[in-house]
């Protein structure tokens, strides 16, 4: 009697083993885990509107999806996000097109010196002309938002208040906003934003070409007393995923990454606009900057010099085979219908 009561306290306790060892887990259990690298600095605009990205996913997704962020080039930097997400040394990267022009031709169109009005207009332009070409540079990677910065001006150490004033200038900027500078004489210097408070306090540049929330969040205003208003030249921006992360995730969690796009889109084109406004205010009130507008006659001026840009990118991406013309026309047609918004 006392054996069998042994053999079966035994075999419940196999049993109960077994079953532990070998039953099924929950599957909701464990969030599906996704990396996200950035290369600036995590105050700045990028890596605000990654944050926002981060916590829209978490919440719409209920939790399924968790997602560590790497502002700052911790994982990969300005120049590498795109091949290193492609290598899936990080699931997403936020990369600025313009640091590689030659490789994002079409959405680097958006640089062209359109007179793009804001950043919620470019970026919503920018995105429709990618939904529009579905350009070959990014059929590698899964697309999940595009922007784009306000116009850029000219921030710089000295005061800019006429083309004799930039000639020969050492001013940063990169892509098609370096071709602007050119234009006006200054001696354009490319590096990506994160190299340029080294260089503008080593003296190796006098100023830069970007939007003008950099003020701020660059504390740019501190070196940089003079800006001078030419509302030129927006920066686009592109957030990409690894192609195999994207088709490991479950259907509805791609579902709630792709209505996610073009409100990602609009509001860091919004973001943008404010933090711009707030940027100069702060710029003027407690670092005593002084905004430069150009006179009517010396702005037409300055308007002259580029309005062969476009027409000269439209001759050499045709002679390469991209329907050149219409993309400059549809960046106009998008523009206009979002401006009237
Ligand atoms: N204007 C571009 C892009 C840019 C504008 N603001 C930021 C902030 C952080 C990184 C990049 C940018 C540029 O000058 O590089």
């Amino acid at each position: 009697m006392r054996q069998k009561l042994g053999f079966a306290l035994a075999g419940a306790v196999f049993a109960l083993l077994i079953t532990t060892i070998w039953m099924p887990r929950p599957a909701t259990a464990e969030p599906i885990k996704l990396s996200y690298a950035n290369f600036p600095p995590a105050p700045t605009f990028p890596c605000v509107q990654m944050e926002r990205w981060k916590e829209e996913v978490e919440k719409r997704t209920g939790g399924q999806v968790a997602i560590d962020t790497y502002p700052g080039g911790t994982l990969l930097g300005a120049k590498n996000m795109m091949d290193g997400v492609m290598a899936g040394q990080a699931d997403i990267g936020c990369l600025c097109m313009a640091y590689q022009p030659g490789r994002f031709v079409i959405t680097n169109g958006t640089s062209l010196p359109l007179g793009l009005p804001n950043a919620k207009v470019g970026s919503l332009t920018l995105w429709h002309l990618y939904v529009k070409y579905q350009p070959e540079a990014f059929s590698k990677v899964k697309v999940l938002t595009m922007f784009t910065t306000a116009p850029s001006n000219i921030m710089s150490r000295i005061p800019i208040r006429n083309l004799e004033d930039i000639r020969g200038v050492s001013l940063r900027a990169s892509g098609g906003a370096a071709q602007i500078l050119k234009a006006w004489g200054a001696n354009q210097v490319g590096m990506p934003m994160p190299a340029t408070p080294e260089a503008l306090q080593k003296g190796v540049v006098k100023g830069l070409f970007s939007s003008l929330e950099v003020m701020k969040d660059f504390k740019f205003a501190e070196l940089c007393k003079y800006v001078t208003m030419t509302e030129t030249a927006v920066y686009p921006f592109a957030v990409v995923m690894n192609m195999d992360s994207w088709k490991r995730l479950p259907k509805d969690v791609q579902k709630v990454m792709d209505d996610l796009a073009v409100e990602q889109c609009q509001w860091t084109g919004k973001y943008m606009d404010d933090h711009v406004d707030e940027a100069i205010a702060w710029s003027k009130k407690t670092q005593h900057v002084e905004i430069i507008e150009l006179t009517k006659d010396e702005k037409a001026k300055w308007d002259k010099l580029l309005a062969p840009i476009t027409a000269k990118w439209i001759e050499v991406w045709k002679a390469k085979g991209l329907p050149a013309e219409g993309i400059v026309e549809d960046m106009r047609a998008f523009a206009r219908i979002y401006a009237g918004q």
